[in-house]
């Protein structure tokens, strides 16, 4: 299988740290959505990333569709969601609040890189910030209370709800760094060295 978008997109890295961590074998081919989005178009109609596309074709759009079919296809043993129950509900609940925040920083950046200078709304920007912000401190309570070894959910295993709390915060970092995420969250951001030092993590590291 093939994913399509660069590891600096959120939505992307968080589907490759998934696919690394589920051991699915895949193909990264890092295209830049905005540069070449005849490259996208082809397999999603929105031009937008990641993409998803299997070995028979199929293409699989948005990040989070992407994401239930690995869980269908790991099985019960590798998935990320857990299949059923209140365990379920309070990974994706955990999964919502840090994608939440993150599609809030990506607003916020948006507002300054499509924007001419002068016509940046800063009300509108200060609003997604106070929620990216608000986001990562209902998370960083969650943090405070783990073990060196417990993970988000309180599940046995990594779930979806570290994966997108870590590549949420590392994103956040570099994307709207006068935040200053770090200092608001550090139970978070220990937790987001924790796993940026996994394996998984590191085989989609962002390139510098
Ligand atoms: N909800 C989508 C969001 C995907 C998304 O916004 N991707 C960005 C890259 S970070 C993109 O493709 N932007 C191009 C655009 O929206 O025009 C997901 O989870 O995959």
């Amino acid at each position: 299988m093939r994913l399509i978008g660069i590891l600096r997109s959120p939505y992307v890295r968080r589907t490759a740290v998934s696919l690394n961590v589920m051991g699915i074998p895949f193909e990264l081919d890092a295209v830049p959505v905005f540069d070449k989005p005849e490259r996208v178009t082809p397999h999603n109609p929105l031009t937008r990333v990641p993409a998803l596309v299997l070995d028979d074709g199929e293409a699989l759009i948005d990040s989070s569709v992407i994401l239930d079919y690995l869980d269908e296809i790991a099985g019960a043993e590798k998935r990320l969601v857990p299949e059923r129950g209140a365990e379920r509900r309070h990974v994706l609940k955990l999964t919502t609040v840090a994608l939440g925040a993150v599609d809030k920083a990506v607003w916020s950046a948006y507002e300054y890189r499509f924007r001419p200078a002068e016509i940046v709304h800063k009300p509108w920007v200060r609003h997604n910030d106070a929620q990216v912000v608000a986001g990562f401190t209902y998370l960083d309570a969650i943090a405070a209370k783990l073990g060196e070894n417990e993970w988000m959910a309180g599940t046995q295993r990594m779930s979806q709800a570290d994966i997108t709390t870590a590549v949420g915060f590392t994103f956040v970092q570099i994307v709207r760094p006068n935040l200053g995420l770090a200092e608001k969250a550090p139970n978070v951001a220990r937790f987001a060295a924790r796993c940026e030092a996994l394996g998984p993590f590191k085989a989609a590291a962002i390139p510098s």
